[in-house]
């Protein structure tokens, strides 16, 4: 039998694997989530939770594009005092669970992370970076210290393994992930979705309600590539590397470039929740083939180059 271990250690949080899935990917009820898992994954992740119950924007919330595709679902959740029965319908199917959260103020950040903690939630994520959405429902990701100010005020209040996902719509996400680090962080996932516009020629106007939306897929694979790679250079934070992870060649581009683990989203939609295990069995086959025994052998070993 093989020595070697894919189990990663993010802060406290054990992953049989490195991978999980996005938020927002078929995040909003359990019995999607539970799939996830027995797709094979190591944990699964939530739909961004707030407060309240949110509708979200419009439909046309998605359309595919070349590389990808383009949301703007508006964080559409039930609310953190509904969700809390997703929780533990996951914790029962034995799922270590990452809760996605967001606040429309510091305060609300607090409730929801509070709530999700105390109903099983093994790790928190907290999401400052929607590009569907405005500072009055929490993007806050592109101003350094409110990304300290909020991370820290969660921080004080529990005492979980704290992810922040970052947004790629940035000058320099370097500075972004040191205000996570600085505010107590636990890591960074790196990134959210690319601010973008797909155009209906024949209606001549946006495809989507919001006419803006969230890039995601293959399209956004080096632009992620490159901010884990800038973060890794500067910031000594776990990262979470997503964005266009479709195989586990992607995952071990990512691993290779600082990611400790990494965030399936849109490849969920084309390939289906055996994607996990896919990924997860060819980064066991590539750290066998290369003569490494587990996964931390490989973070960050093309900063070596
Ligand atoms: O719900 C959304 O529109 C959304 C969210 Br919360 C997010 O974090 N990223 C994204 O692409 N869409």
């Amino acid at each position: 039998m093989s020595q070697l271990s894919l189990a990663v250690d993010l802060a406290g949080l054990r992953l049989r694997n490195p991978t999980m899935n996005a938020a927002g990917v078929l995040g909003m009820s359990s019995p999607l989530l539970r799939r996830v898992y027995e797709g094979g994954a190591g944990a699964v992740v939530t739909k961004s939770i707030g407060v309240e119950p949110r509708a979200g924007h419009p439909n046309p919330t998605v359309v595919a594009v070349e590389g990808g595709m383009l949301n703007a679902m508006g964080l559409p959740n039930p609310g953190a005092k509904y969700f809390t029965g997703e929780i533990r319908s996951l914790k029962e199917a034995g799922a270590p669970v990452v809760a996605s959260f967001f606040g429309a103020s510091e305060e609300e950040f607090v409730e929801v992370a509070c709530i999700l903690a105390e109903v099983g939630a093994d790790a928190l994520e907290l999401n400052c970076s929607c590009p569907n959405v405005g500072e009055e429902v929490g993007l806050l990701g592109a101003d350094p210290a409110s990304v300290e100010e909020v991370t820290a005020a969660v921080r004080e209040a529990v005492d979980l393994p704290l992810f922040v996902k970052l947004t790629p719509n940035v000058a320099d996400i370097v500075e972004i992930a040191r205000a996570a680090e600085l505010g107590g962080a636990d890591a960074v996932t790196a990134v959210n979705t690319l601010k973008a516009l797909a155009v209906d020629i024949d209606m001549r106007r946006p495809v989507l309600a919001n006419a803006t939306g969230g890039l995601s897929g293959p399209a956004l694979k080096p632009v992620a590539l490159r901010c884990v790679w800038e973060i890794a250079e500067v910031v000594d934070l776990h990262i979470i590397g997503c964005g266009g992870v479709s195989d586990w060649r992607d995952a071990v581009e990512f691993l290779l470039c600082g990611a400790s683990a990494v965030e399936i989203g849109t490849a969920v939609m084309t390939r289906g929740f055996e994607v996990f295990r896919d990924v997860a069995e060819g980064i066991r086959a590539y750290l066998e083939e290369n003569g490494f025994r587990e996964v931390g052998e490989i973070v960050g070993l093309a900063h070596e180059a």
